[in-house]
């Protein structure tokens, strides 16, 4: 798109975006673009991190609704550019999530009662992050995006082989924090691969009321940073699209926009019906990210019914355990009065004794 400014004296720059496809919805695969590391196990591995991702998202939605869970953001449908990018990561590359990435947390490592006992509302569950390579989930939309780039520009200047990995929605590419973090991470070259979670809302306002921009991916451009889109219901093209911009940090920043879809509510606070179709909700379904790394494993005899049930047995008894271990959690009450004020002051002394003498923690 050109403004008009009447005749044109000289082109001073050109952009395109490419779109990454490699697993279509009907489970084929473009061979020549398959990462070569991605064999059979790997891809097996990949599905059995998508279907655990889905059925903790189930449980922990249904603990909310029986009062045994704080206000949830879930993630069905967007599982593939989770896990597809989680596993593309290097144990000493770093993680920094909104408040949706729960299934990359399983990759890296955090223990899934730790999971359960965040979802309890106990920050204990997501306090020692650091041991997985993460920051805390946060909720104040984009804030987390130039904590990430500072840490890149660290380990930079530590000369870390390190990367790390943010995720920000599409709603908060219209923040003026996405805009400074591709200007910093650009102009230092630090290596921070940024991947927008595009699952088309941000709440009730739909993708093309947040920005007039074609693709939120070329919002890097201005910044000097490559980009690429991804179809993000697609594991194998999030996982490649990841590991090249992993492999390319050294050299700077990556912006990937994975084009997925939010199949359920924004959180346990929000009611969709409100503002979106069923119709619209029912034309994503097709293209679900799990179901077609199943047509793809089924169709090489690499899946059969059995081993599906064998796997959903397993993950019902992991998440299970989780929830049994995360329910046994008690907190510290003095856990909340800590990390507020360098000192404590008067009042808050107060406020403390009174919680640990009550009865309610026991
Ligand atoms: C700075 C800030 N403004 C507003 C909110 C309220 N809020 C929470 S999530 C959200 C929408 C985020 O949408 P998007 O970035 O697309 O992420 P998604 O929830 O779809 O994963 C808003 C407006 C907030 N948490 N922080
Ligand atoms: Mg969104």
């Amino acid at each position: 798109m050109k403004a008009d400014c009447g005749s044109l004296i000289k082109k001073v720059y050109e952009a395109s975006v490419n779109y990454l496809q490699i697993l279509d919805e009907n489970g084929n695969v473009d061979a020549q673009l398959l990462p070569k590391e991605l064999d059979d196990r790997k891809i097996i591995e990949m599905y059995k991190f998508m279907c655990l991702a889905r059925a903790m998202d189930a449980k922990t939605l249904s603990m909310q609704r029986q009062g045994r869970a704080v206000t949830y953001g879930p993630l069905v449908g967007e599982e593939a550019t989770q896990i597809g990018s989680a596993c593309a990561m290097r144990k000493n590359d770093f993680f920094v999530p909104t408040f949706r990435q729960h299934g990359v947390y399983i990759v890296r490592g955090l223990p899934l009662d730790k999971f359960f006992i965040y979802a309890r509302g106990f920050e204990d569950g997501v306090s020692k992050t650091e041991n997985v390579g993460a920051t805390p989930e946060i909720v104040p939309v984009s804030t987390q995006l130039p904590h990430a780039a500072g840490i890149a520009y660290a380990k930079k200047f530590k000369k870390e082989d390190s990367a790390v990995i943010t995720y920000v929605g599409d709603g908060g590419t219209s923040e003026g924090d996405f805009y400074e973090t591709i200007n910093f991470a650009g102009l230092f070259k630090v290596p921070l691969v940024l991947i927008i979670e595009n699952n088309q809302w941000a709440i009730s306002v739909p993708r093309k009321r947040q920005s007039a921009a074609e693709t939120l991916a070329q919002k890097a451009i201005a910044g000097g940073v490559p980009c690429i889109q991804v179809d993000g219901n697609d594991v194998i093209a999030v996982y490649k699209a990841t590991a090249d911009a992993i492999s390319n940090a050294r050299n700077g920043p990556t912006v990937i926009e994975c084009v997925t879809y939010r199949m359920s509510m924004h959180t346990t606070a929000d009611d969709p019906t409100k503002y979106r179709s069923d119709s619209e909700v029912e034309a994503w379904k097709p293209k679900d990210p799990i179901l077609r790394v199943r047509k793809y494993l089924n169709r090489k005899n690499l899946w059969n019914d059995s081993l599906e049930q064998q796997m959903n047995d397993q993950n019902s008894k992991l998440v299970d355990d989780a929830v049994a271990k995360a329910e046994a959690f008690r907190m510290d009450p003095k856990a909340m009065f800590e990390n507020v004020y360098s000192f404590m002051p008067d009042v808050l002394k107060e406020e403390e004794d009174e919680a640990i003498s009550s009865n309610f923690w026991q």
